[in-house]
């Protein structure tokens, strides 16, 4: 593989050309996800939660114009302290941030992109993108979704927040050949809580079976990736009641102050972190913790059946 602009950390160069499993990681989450230093504590402890469960995890970011596959704890810590100054890199942007020599912190979109570019095929984070409320006046339509139509990666999630149309973004995805894989459920779970009233297109019970599927689709040549839905653990999930109130504020603060664009997301995962406090907090955590250890289990089982020899 020769990329010039591709850095992979020495850990994950040694994972991949052994053959052993990799779990790659965004960073839009550190920055414009949670807040500081919330979020660098919490991307250091999903990056321990995958070593602990037996893969070399590989955050990626763009760091003065390099891609990144791996961080450096220094690396994590600058994204994080820069929270939203940090330019949001996405599909299109990826050229021009590596042009000029910037730093970018990357989103579901072009954390595939850059994990498919170094062969990391398993990718776990918090929530995808999607299509947003009111899209059929916006046209707001994540990025992450086209990505997952055309690019060869698992996404290891906990559904998406309701600050998205979840039938819309389920329709979207149907329609650009998508799975959506229910982790031990049949419902796609809502980020902060377990479940909604939406179903997945294939409820599966292990992270070997989830393996499989990965194995069939790639090894037939079928682009794209899939979506992996695990459910936040009991223990965490959230009041209804109380999320679906943020929501509706958040989305109206939006609206009156004329948030569009790439600014929509942050804007409103900010606000709903806002009005729901700390609680939100500790189940986003939780949740992501739960996604990596998930995506470790399914990245050595798809690695198991790349190599059948060796196990
Ligand atoms: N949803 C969350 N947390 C996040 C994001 C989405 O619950 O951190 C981030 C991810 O990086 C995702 C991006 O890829 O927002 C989507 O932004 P947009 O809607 O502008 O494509
Ligand atoms: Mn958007």
């Amino acid at each position: 593989m020769t990329n010039p602009y591709l850095d992979l950390h020495p850990d994950v160069a040694e994972a991949l050309t052994l053959g052993r499993p990799v779990v790659a990681l965004e960073s839009t989450i550190i920055s414009h996800g949670m807040p500081y230093p919330q979020n660098v504590e919490t991307a250091l402890r999903v990056e321990e939660e995958v070593r602990l469960n037996g893969a070399v995890p590989a955050t990626i970011a763009i760091i003065r114009g390099r891609l990144k596959a791996g961080l450096t704890r220094d690396e994590i810590e600058q994204l994080g302290q820069a929270g939203g100054d940090v330019v949001k890199v996405s599909r299109r942007d990826i050229p021009f941030i590596a042009a000029a020599g910037a730093t970018g912190a990357t989103t579901v979109a072009s954390t595939m992109i850059i994990a498919a570019m170094a062969g990391i095929r398993v990718f776990a984070t918090g929530g995808i993108g999607g299509v947003h409320r009111g899209a059929q006046q916006s046209f707001d339509v994540s990025a992450d979704l086209q990505e997952l139509a055309q690019t060869p990666v698992a996404v290891v999630c906990a559904g998406a927040k309701s600050i998205l149309d979840l039938r819309l973004t389920l329709e979207y995805l149907e329609t650009h050949g998508v799975p959506v894989v229910g982790y031990q459920t049949p419902w796609l779970p809502e980020f902060f809580t377990r479940d909604s009233e939406h179903r997945v297109d294939y409820r599966l019970d292990s992270a070997e079976a989830i393996a499989r599927a990965m194995h069939a689709k790639w090894a037939m040549n079928l682009p794209g990736g899939m979506v992996i839905a695990n459910p936040i653990p009991e223990a965490f999930a959230m009041p209804r009641a109380a999320i679906d109130a943020a929501v509706e504020t958040a989305l109206r603060d939006a609206e009156r102050q004329g948030i569009g664009g790439k600014e929509s997301t942050p804007f409103l995962l900010a606000r709903v972190n806002e009005l729901t406090g700390g609680d939100s907090l500790a189940a986003n955590i939780q949740l992501v913790l739960n996604n990596a250890r998930l995506a470790a289990s399914v990245a050595t089982h798809y690695q198991a059946l790349q190599n059948p020899a060796a196990h």
